[in-house]
């Protein structure tokens, strides 16, 4: 099974402000969890990270046909993108939401996700383990 992890704006920078919000892992630390769980799993794991929204929509468009599913933390992107929820329809690709912190819990420009609406399920303020858990879940569902 083929999953495309894909991180949106400034996840690259975590661990180094902010960690009372983001917690103290850095983005190497989820590289590392990420092939961890690739071995584990025996699974393909894809990771993708961009600052740049047209770059994440490119991203979606190339995995139609190529990947089984997708695990997307769009970041800022979340609360404004119509752009990636559209791109997210076009290439029907089961998806799972992940947001390192509890989104719900924050300020209100938070409070809406336009990717979410497409994705089944939303993962948030588990820190790292939420992308283990999200690739988890796809394999649990779409796995053979
Ligand atoms: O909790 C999440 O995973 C978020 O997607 C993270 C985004 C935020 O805009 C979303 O509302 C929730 C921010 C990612 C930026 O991370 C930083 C890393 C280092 C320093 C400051 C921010």
């Amino acid at each position: 099974m083929r999953i495309l992890v894909i991180n949106g704006p400034n996840i690259n920078m975590l661990g180094i402000r902010e960690p009372g919000i983001y917690g103290k892992n850095t983005f190497a630390d989820l590289l590392s969890l990420l092939e961890q769980t690739a071995r584990a799993e025996n699974l393909e794991i894809e990771q993708f990270q961009s600052n740049h929204e047209g770059a994440i929509v490119d991203k979606i468009q190339e995995s139609y046909g190529k990947i089984d599913g997708i695990v997307i933390n769009p970041a800022a992107y979340t609360h404004t993108s119509v752009a990636i929820l559209d791109a997210l329809k076009a290439v029907s690709i089961p998806a799972v939401e992940v947001h390192i912190s509890q989104v719900s819990a924050r300020e209100a420009f938070r409070q809406i996700s336009y990717p979410g609406m497409y994705c089944e399920k939303t993962i948030q303020g588990q820190g790292l383990d939420g992308y283990r858990q999200a690739i988890l879940y796809l394999k649990e569902t779409y796995g053979n």
